[in-house]
């Protein structure tokens, strides 16, 4: 059987395996991808983002547990766009999940060497994990900057969590953080100032675009359990109003296309230098522009025109 086939079967092996294809982006995770492609898209992808700390993990933890209780399978990942070495707080957290047995698959990804290798890794993992079965998929990630705004477009709804006291988080709203929630959580309600905070942040979002759906703002206890029922409905909720509001793009719709622009983009790249290298002209180039006696742009134009290629 191929590793596709066994995904779909729901080998938990074989989709470990699957995903570090797809971590390291080896030639491999294409062939998987295109085998199991056709049982994708049919997962509700839930992304939680938000400052070191803020409890995110508790409340993915929270919130596979209550979507498990309601019979559904859940995927998590863990991604990391910056730092290679906050593998060990993963970790401990992956314990903690695969205790529930096997309704959850976890899996951290880290970026591997070249930028935007985690905005190609993220929605083929959310991809195997669809194809293996899983129907809710929660996404967590540390709110920093471009990185998690671009993961995040892979989610049907975000979740921004905050903790009383905005103080810090106020530079990751000014990163665009604000504009991406679909749903807002000030978690550690226990700490003094949760409604303060609270009221600060329906504060911003009413200065916001009317939109049909407004993100509300709840209140949660992660590490006791108190408002997670109400998160989840949240994240059915907006899943409804988007389904419902031709004019809120979906998941799927905006996917498509970026999927499509950025598979070409790779194929034309690497036809385009292997063109180059096969007429020499690939090295002499390079040199052009790092001695300043082109600029980018221009030879990338004579390489996609084919300029002394022959
Ligand atoms: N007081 C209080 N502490 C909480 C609550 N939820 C989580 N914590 C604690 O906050 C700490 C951080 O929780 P995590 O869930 O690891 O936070 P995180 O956002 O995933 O952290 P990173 O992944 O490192 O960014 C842990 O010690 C949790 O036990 C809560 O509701 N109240
Ligand atoms: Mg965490």
């Amino acid at each position: 059987m191929s590793l596709g086939e066994q995904i779909l079967q729901g080998d938990r092996r074989a989709l470990a395996r699957a995903l570090t294809l797809v971590e390291n982006d080896l030639p491999q995770a294409d062939e998987v991808i295109r085998e199991v492609f056709g049982h994708t898209g049919r997962a509700i992808v839930v992304g939680i983002t938000g400052a070191p700390g803020v409890g995110k993990s508790t409340l993915v933890d929270r919130l596979a547990g209550y979507f498990l209780a309601q019979g559904r399978q859940v995927g998590i990942l863990a991604v990391d766009p910056s730092s290679p070495f906050s593998g060990g707080a993963l970790l401990g957290d992956r314990v903690r999940m695969e205790g529930r047995g096997s309704g959850v698959f976890m899996r951290s990804l880290a970026a591997r060497g070249h930028l935007g290798g985690l905005a190609r890794a993220t929605p083929r993992a959310i991809q195997l994990l669809e194809a293996a079965g899983k129907d809710l998929i929660l996404l967590e990630t540390v709110g920093a900057g471009q990185s998690e705004v671009d993961v995040m477009g892979y989610a049907d709804t975000t979740i921004v969590v905050v903790v009383p006291g905005l103080g810090d988080d106020v530079q990751a709203f000014k990163a665009g953080i604000l504009e991406i929630g679909d749903v807002f959580v000030v978690n550690k309600a226990d700490r003094p100032g949760a409604d303060q905070t609270m009221r600060e942040l329906r504060q911003m979002l009413s200065l916001g675009p009317r939109l049909p759906w407004q993100p509300p703002v709840l209140a949660a206890k992660a590490q006791t359990g108190e408002g997670i029922e109400e998160i989840a409905a949240a994240i059915l909720q907006h899943k409804e109003s988007t389904e419902r509001n031709p004019e809120m793009l979906q998941r799927h719709a905006r996917e498509a296309e970026r999927f499509l622009r950025e598979a070409l983009a790779d194929r034309l790249v690497a036809d385009a230098v292997a063109r180059a290298k096969a007429a020499d002209k690939w090295e002499s180039l390079v040199d052009d522009v790092a001695r300043r006696r082109k600029d980018p742009a221009w030879a990338a134009r004579e390489l996609a025109e084919g300029e002394g290629l022959q």
